[in-house]
C-alpha cells in the first residue's frame, strides 16, 4: 500500500496552490512570470487571506501579473498608469485590504509617474512591484524611461535620454521601503516581498524583469546575461516570520535587525559592510555611483518604520464605506439647508 502525500498547508489552512491565478498567456521566459512566482510563494508564507487581498493594475504585459496569482483575491485591473490612483481609492474605501499592486516601467515612470508619485507621498498602504525590462514590452518594445543611456534596441536604436531611477525617486519622495531585486534572483526577491507584506505604508519594490522577446539582447542593459553580470547584491537577507519571531533568536554577529510593524523581523548581513539601509540619503548616493560605474545594487536599499501612512493623515474609519449606512453619511436637508443659509 503506497501512503498518500499530504499537501502543505499554511497557518490558515490553504495549500500553495490556493495562491495560484489562471495560466500565464506572457512569452515563455518573460522575467515577470519569476516574479508571479515569487509573489505566490510569499503569499502563501504571510498567510494572506484572498478575500483581503486587492490586486491593481494598469496595462502593459506586467500589468497582467495580478490575473496570475490569487485567483479568489479582488482584482481591478484599471487604465494604463491609473493603478496607484485606483489604489488610493480602494485604500480608502476599505482600510482592511491588503494591497498588492503590479505595474511596468512604461505603466509607472511615464503616465502613470504622477500617480506613483502622490501615492509615495499620502504613504499608501501598498506593495508596489515595479516590473521593470526597460521597454514597451506589450507595444512592441519601444525604450521606457527607466532605459539606460547607450542601451540598444533589438534593431540597433541606441537610447539617449537619461533614465530616471523609480528607487531613488521613491526614496527622495520619502517612501520608507524601497527596494531593488531581480527576477533571476528568487531568494533575494521573495525574502524582500514578504518583508514588504510585513510592512505598513508604500513598499516600492523595482525589479529588473528581463523582456525576452524585445529586450535580452548583448547591448541591451537590461537583458538576463547583463543583469547577471552588472547585479550587486548589498545584504544577505533574512525574514523571521511573525509567527516564529518570538521563538527564533537572530544569530550574532554582524547581522543587523529591523522589526516590522506585524512583528515580523528582517535580518541584513552587511555584503558592502559601509552600507547603511536606514540612511537615505547615503543609500540614494550609493544607488547613482552603481549606476555610474555600470552596476546596479539590490536589496533593501532603504527601510524606516513607524511613518504616518494614509490613514494616519485623511483620518479614515475603521469601517468599510460600503458598509455605512446612508443616514449616516448623508447629511439630511435640514444640514444642506443650513449650509444654504450660511451662504446666502
Ligand atoms: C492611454 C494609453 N496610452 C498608451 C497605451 C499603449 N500602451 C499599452 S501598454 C504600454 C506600455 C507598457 O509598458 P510597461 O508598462 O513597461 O509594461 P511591459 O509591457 O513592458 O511589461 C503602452 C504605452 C494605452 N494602452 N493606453
Ligand atoms: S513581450 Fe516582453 S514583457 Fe511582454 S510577455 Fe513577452 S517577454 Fe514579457
Amino acid at each position: 500500500m503506497t501512503a498518500t502525500a499530504t499537501v502543505p498547508t499554511n497557518k490558515i489552512g490553504l495549500t500553495k496552490q490556493d495562491y495560484v491565478g489562471a495560466k500565464s498567456t506572457l512569452c515563455p521566459g518573460c522575467g515577470h512570470d519569476a516574479i508571479t512566482s515569487q509573489v505566490i510563494q510569499a503569499a502563501w508564507e504571510m498567510n494572506l487571506e484572498p478575500h483581503r487581498v486587492a490586486k491593481l493594475s494598469g496595462i502593459g504585459c506586467s500589468s497582467k501579473t495580478p490575473t496570475y496569482f490569487m485567483s479568489q483575491a479582488w482584482g481591478f485591473n484599471s487604465v494604463h498608469g491609473r493603478a496607484a490612483a485606483v489604489c488610493t481609492g480602494a485604500a480608502l474605501a476599505n482600510r482592511s485590504l491588503i494591497n498588492l499592486l503590479a505595474s511596468g516601467d512604461g505603466d509607472s515612470m511615464s503616465i502613470g509617474m504622477g500617480q506613483l508619485v502622490h501615492m509615495i507621498r499620502r504613504n499608501v498602504p501598498v506593495v508596489y512591484i515595479l516590473e521593470d525590462n526597460g521597454v514597451y514590452g506589450l507595444t512592441k518594445g519601444q525604450f521606457s524611461a527607466t532605459a539606460d543611456v547607450g542601451s540598444t534596441l533589438k534593431h540597433g536604436d541606441v537610447n539617449e535620454i537619461t533614465p530616471i531611477d523609480p528607487c531613488t525617486l521613491a526614496m527622495e519622495l520619502g517612501c520608507g521601503f524601497v527596494a531593488r531585486s531581480f527576477s533571476g534572483n528568487p531568494k533575494q526577491l521573495g525574502t524582500i516581498l514578504k518583508a514588504a507584506l510585513a510592512y505598513e505604508g508604500t513598499a516600492l519594490i523595482d525589479v529588473i524583469s528581463p523582456c525576452v522577446t524585445f529586450n535580452n539582447h548583448d547591448s541591451s542593459t537590461k537583458s538576463y546575461k547583463n543583469a547577471k553580470d552588472r547585479e550587486m547584491p548589498l545584504q544577505e537577507l533574512g525574514f523571521v516570520p511573525y509567527y516564529d519571531a518570538e521563538e527564533v533568536d537572530i544569530e550574532a554577529g554582524e547581522a543587523m535587525e529591523v522589526g516590522l510593524p506585524d512583528g515580523s523581523r528582517l535580518t541584513f548581513r552587511a555584503i558592502d559592510k559601509d552600507f547603511d539601509p536606514t540612511d537615505r540619503f547615503a543609500a540614494m548616493k550609493a544607488v547613482h555611483e552603481a549606476h555610474d560605474r555600470g552596476e546596479f545594487l539590490t536589496g533593501i536599499l532603504h527601510i524606516k518604520t513607524g511613518k504616518p501612512i494614509l490613514h494616519d493623515f485623511t483620518h479614515t474609519v475603521d469601517e468599510v464605506l460600503a458598509t455605512i449606512p446612508q443616514a449616516k453619511v448623508k447629511p439630511g436637508p435640514e444640514v444642506l439647508a443650513e449650509c444654504m443659509r450660511e451662504l446666502m
